[in-house]
């Protein structure tokens, strides 16, 4: 079989590649898309071939949640904080783990217009440069009517970013109950995906003043001040929420079993409900807060680390049964040895003596490169739970399509951008251990998955059509990645039969 592309038409084409581990072919890549997909595809002299060696291939990670240069906005210069990462160096370190693409967040600061703090981003991510694909979700803080009524409808109509994060929780950022309404009313109307953050941020608060008046603030106490409770309250009202607007709604960074109970029923039912997690939650434990020295600042994120081992079985149980729609790294790196960093959380006296502070702790971890292996190391190789394709849909074709961005992304077709990671083969591929984060391309100065032993890792990344990862060393220049607007969700869902909207619809919502 030949393909009906004249060979000259090739800039790049792959052999003997096992497409999503599902079966073998060649693949053809002109102008940076895939245009052919055939076995024995001719090759001119000009074209560049890849030989996969019968690898797995698969289309380039998307990440749906990463933050990069996360601290342009007045709130996080005023918290001190310096984010470890900017959208180079952060985009860097995806390319180098199989991501292609990236949507980062622009935030609004109460007060601010989020126009304005998209248009900042844009300027930032052209005068830094990225190396992979990006976009943006508009971070509302402050749904005031400007921003629902004139400014979110251009960025959604015209600029290209179709999704909004919401927040349930921290006192300078969480919408009411008739904000997050409104918020989700304006979502439903542009199609827009509401994205939230679902946190009791009152019982939270509760906890936290009753561990600081006991004197409970060093970092192991970040897993008491966020109950399990916490998440799934918000949770429950999130999706009560949504499917009283019906409209998409992703949970982010679910952690507990709890949150899932209450979202799978919601899915069953076939409300627009879907669910995000993320590796800190699938391989680490709570007992690495504890970690002496203040490491245990390392792994402070919110929501926190869980119970080990139960509540990881029951988000590995989310994986392999449908639960989770997306696993994004939610990469929120801070230097741990760094005064502007974890350091925040640690006060040293003039006795040699410390106190630590949970509260105080920048709230993250490092993650976009290490994603997409560990993925594929411990779920599909390892405890062999998922197959390839599920990896794939987890990691690539899912948040495409939740985000707008399918089938131009996070597919290997006809007219589909060439973004495409190349495995190694398995019977050539030695076990290696993560040692140190001088074995990643970020910039943060550890990794939470030190010591984990990789089973794959990627052996070539391309960006459309260009080699930009090679064995283990960075092959493009910086400003390879562009802005890629989206359009609304693509996920499949079930819209509410007519006439159960009269109001809503009565009021164009
Ligand atoms: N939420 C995130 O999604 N990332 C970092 C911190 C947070 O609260
Ligand atoms: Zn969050
Ligand atoms: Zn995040």
């Amino acid at each position: 079989m030949g393909s009906l592309v004249p060979s000259s038409a090739f800039d790049v084409l792959l052999r003997n590649a096992n497409v999503n581990g599902a079966y073998v072919c060649d693949i053809g890549i002109q102008d940076g898309v895939v245009t052919a997909i055939g076995m024995h595809i001719r090759a001119s002299k000009e074209t560049e071939v890849i030989d996969c060696e019968c690898a797995v291939v698969t289309p380039g990670g998307v990440d749906g949640h990463v933050h990069l240069s996360q601290d342009q906005s007045p709130r996080a210069k005023e918290a001190g904080y310096v984010a470890a990462d900017t959208i180079t160096t952060g985009t860097r370190s995806a390319v180098a783990g199989g991501t292609t693409t990236v949507i980062l967040f622009a935030e609004q600061s109460r007060g601010q217009s989020v126009a304005e703090q998209v248009a900042n981003y844009h300027v930032v991510a052209r005068d830094l440069g990225s190396y992979a694909d990006y976009g943006f979700h508009a971070i509302i803080t402050d749904p005031t009517p400007k921003v629902l009524e004139e400014e979110l409808p251009v960025l959604a109509q015209s600029g290209g970013i179709t999704s909004m994060k919401l927040f349930l929780t921290y006192k300078h950022m969480r919408l009411s109950d008739a904000q997050f309404l409104r918020a989700l009313a304006t979502a439903r109307k542009l199609g827009m995906v509401a994205l939230v953050h679902a946190e009791n941020g009152d019982l939270v608060d509760f906890f936290t003043e009753q561990l600081e008046e006991l004197g409970l603030t060093q970092t192991q106490y970040k897993a008491v001040a966020h109950p399990a409770a916490a998440e799934a309250e918000a949770v429950n009202r999130a999706v009560t929420f949504s499917s009283v607007m019906d409209t998409p709604m992703l949970i982010v960074h679910v952690s507990v079993k709890e949150s899932m109970s209450v979202i799978r029923r919601a899915q069953t039912a076939l409300k627009p409900v879907f669910a995000e997690t993320c590796p800190q939650y699938l391989l680490l434990g709570k007992t690495r807060l504890s970690e002496e020295h203040f490491c245990g600042a390392k792994y402070i994120c919110s929501p926190p680390l869980r119970s080990d081992p139960e509540d990881v079985e029951a988000i590995w149980r989310g994986i392999v049964n449908g639960t989770f729609t997306i696993f994004s790294s939610d990469h929120c790196p801070y230097r741990f040895d760094d005064q502007k960093g974890k350091q925040l959380g640690q006060t040293c006296h003039s006795d040699g003596s410390t106190t630590e502070r949970f509260t105080k702790v920048p709230n993250g971890l490092p993650g976009v490169e290490t994603r997409v292996p560990l993925l594929f190391s411990e779920g599909v190789l390892k405890r062999k739970c998922i197959d390839v394709k599920r990896f794939v849909e987890l990691t690539s074709e899912n948040p495409a399509k939740l985000y707008g961005l399918y089938p131009r992304k996070g597919a290997i077709q006809i007219g589909s951008d060439a973004d495409l990671v190349i495995w190694h083969p398995q019977s050539t591929f030695a076990p290696r251990k993560l040692v140190h984060s001088r074995d990643l391309h970020d910039n943060c100065d550890y990794s939470p998955y030190e010591g984990i032993e990789f089973y794959n890792w990627p052996r070539r990344t391309l960006l459309r059509g260009q080699t930009v990862f090679k064995d283990g060393q960075i092959m493009a220049k910086n400003g390879v990645g562009h802005f890629i607007p989206r359009q609304g969700c693509g996920m499949p869902y079930i819209k509410l039969m007519e006439g159960d909207w009269d109001v809503l619809k009565a009021a164009a919502i």
